[in-house]
Formats: C-alpha cells, structure tokens, sequence
C-alpha cells in the first residue's frame, strides 16, 4: 500500500465510524422517527373489505402496497399462516406476516416488541374489525400471534 492509499482507507473508516453518530445527533435534536416498515397486502381483487383495511392501515401512516391475486391459497401457503387462522388478506410487514383484519396499533406493537412469533391474525371477519366496520354492530374478537408450529396465543382483545 503506498501512503495514498492509507491515506484513503483511513478516511474510509473515519467516514464509517462517523455515520451512526451523525445520525444520533440527527435522532436527539427532534428529527423524523425511522418511517414505518412497508406493508405489503395480498388480496383477491374482489375482496372489498380487504381494500378497506388497507385504507386503515394507511391511515395508521403505513406505506402499503396492494397485490391482487386470485389464489389467496398459495399466498397463505407460502407465508406459513395456520388454516384455522385464515382470514381475506394476508400482509407482510418487516418480516412478519399479518392475516386479516388486524388493528394497525397492533401490528405497531408487535413491530416494537418483537415476538418470536410468524406474525399476527384475526382470523374470519369479525364486524366491527378495521375494515369490518358496520354501524355500531361490533363482534369481540382475538387478535392471535401464531408460530411456525400453528401454535397460537393471545396478543390482544378487541
Ligand atoms: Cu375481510
């Protein structure tokens, strides 16, 4: 290595080290949060409801973009969500995987908590779910994680 050569590694690492402190004084002085994670949601291109809560889960501040496909089978198949569990949609977000009308604040939870879970579902269509909603009629409802076993528990109720 000639001395010019150094010379610019060692900028090159100086340049490295310095980016994440740049970034914390970004982060102290107020600066934007780190955006949220991109939703990406399978859906048939009939299903109404599903549009709906994608439209809730925009409003929530999700960039979301929308898939229509005819064989929601395959998607669920290749996302590992249980078949007692399934729902309209089937969303992947950060790695994880959201089937049906899960609330955005929820999916927001498990983004910051993040379970060693597959993902979140509420299985069916219960009314009154986002997306589901019609006049005052609302049905409780769980809002499950499940594991790659099938296996699920209570994340929340609704
Ligand atoms: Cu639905």
């Amino acid at each position: 290595m000639n001395r010019q050569s150094i010379v610019l590694a060692v900028a090159l690492v100086a340049l490295c080290l310095q980016t994440p402190a740049a970034s914390d004084v970004f982060a102290q002085a107020g600066g934007a949060r780190p955006a949220l994670p991109k939703v990406i949601a399978y859906k048939d291109p009939s299903c109404g409801c599903c549009g709906l809560w994608v439209e809730h889960m925009k409003r929530a501040g999700f960039a979301v973009t929308a898939v229509n496909t005819p064989d929601m089978t395959s998607v669920r198949r290749e996302y590992g969500v249980p078949t007692p569990l399934q729902s309209c949609h089937t969303a992947v977000v950060d790695g994880f995987v959201v089937e049906g009308h899960v609330p955005a604040d929820d999916v927001k939870r498990m983004l910051r908590e993040r379970p060693k879970v597959v993902g979140l579902a509420v299985s069916g269509m219960p009314l009154g779910s986002p997306g589901m909603e019609q006049g005052n009629n609302k049905q409780p409802y769980k809002v499950l994680t499940f594991d790659q076993a099938g296996k699920t528990a209570v994340f929340s109720e609704r």
